[in-house]
């Protein structure tokens, strides 16, 4: 029932953002974990496994979702006791939990280090990553000024500025498409990530590249925030990132485009800027240059050839 749940919040985007995907992930392999006490050991790696391919299926870009239930379930195959495997796996996933919130206060403060005095910055999409990096300037007693995007279609700024707002931080809250208009006012950008890959791409929502071109072109800087678990080891296999590609009727409803019968709506949730459009991504494991994306697969995650051969799809795109 918890995974059912949960599946259905993740897919719904009722739970949204891949370190919070990520985190109720581990949290619901918990929980079932604990109701499966009386199985067998076969009986119980049955239903974890079932369980993880359930939660792995309800978004498929977030690199974060399969990093989290790998390190969870994966150990179980040396697992022969079933009271050692449970205890194991509920340690583990409650460890990945508290990790993953470590993780983003310890980028909040090596992210504020980038922030300077005076600062104006902008964010799209609500990262948390992202936004511990702005509070924690803030928290310093920086004078900083947000801008912050919509997020067409799903409106995931209301969200960001309610924070910033809350906060009391100067905040500007701006459609998509006037990022670039704006760009000759800001000095940071700072956007979270879904993925990053192999070669030092940044997958996250979509417009992320636009609005790293635009920096580009006015020398802004643009950095990401990021935890080590939104590395996708199985890009050094050559496997893309899939996007997503949510239903149309987030866009426009389904009355209208009944009248529209030459019209074909597009909605890919993600996009894909390139290494050569961020300058530094923030991980609570140090500031790396994107070129760096494979030292942190390799050190940081541990991920050896052996883990590569896991089942979960992590890729396809670009
Ligand atoms: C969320 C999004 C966020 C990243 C990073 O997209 O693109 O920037 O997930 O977030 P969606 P965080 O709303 O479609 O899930 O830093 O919170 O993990």
């Amino acid at each position: 029932m918890i995974v059912e749940e949960t599946a259905q919040k993740i897919r719904t985007m009722e739970i949204r953002g891949a370190g919070r995907i990520a985190r109720a992930a581990a949290q619901a392999l918990l929980e079932y974990s604990r109701n499966l006490h009386d199985r067998d050991l076969a009986g119980y790696c049955r239903e974890i496994q079932r369980a993880a391919d359930l939660l792995v299926s309800t978004r498929p870009t977030a690199v974060s979702l399969p990093n989290a239930i790998n390190l969870v379930i994966k150990p179980l195959m040396n697992e022969s006791v079933v009271e050692v495997a449970w205890k194991n796996l509920e340690e583990r996933a409650s460890g990945f939990i508290k990790r993953s919130e470590d993780a983003v206060s310890i980028i909040g403060a090596l992210g504020a280090r980038n922030i300077r005095d005076g600062d104006i910055i902008l964010t799209h999409c609500n990262s948390e990553a992202a936004l511990a990096c702005i509070l924690n300037a803030h928290q310093q007693g920086m004078n900083i000024e947000v801008y912050a995007t919509e997020v067409r279609p799903r409106n995931q700024g209301h969200i960001t500025i309610k924070t910033l707002s809350d906060a009391g931080i100067k905040t500007n809250f701006i459609v998509d498409s006037a990022a670039r208009h704006f760009m000759k006012e800001v000095d940071l950008c700072i956007t979270g990530a879904d993925a990053i890959t192999v070669n030092g791409s940044v997958i996250n929502k979509i417009g992320t590249s636009q609005i790293a071109l635009a920096a580009h072109e006015s020398r802004v800087s643009f950095i990401v925030a990021a935890e080590t678990y939104k590395f996708a080891p199985r890009t050094i296999l050559g496997e893309r990132i899939l996007i997503e590609e949510r239903t149309p009727d987030e866009i426009l409803p389904p009355e209208m485009r009944s009248e529209l019968r030459n019209v074909t709506v597009r909605n890919p949730t993600f996009d894909v800027t390139p290494a050569d459009y961020v300058d530094l991504i923030i991980t609570e494991a140090g500031v790396y240059p994107p070129e760096m994306a494979y030292t942190v697969i390799k050190e940081q995650l541990n991920w050896d050839n052996a883990d590569l051969s896991t089942d979960y799809p992590y890729c396809e795109e670009e």
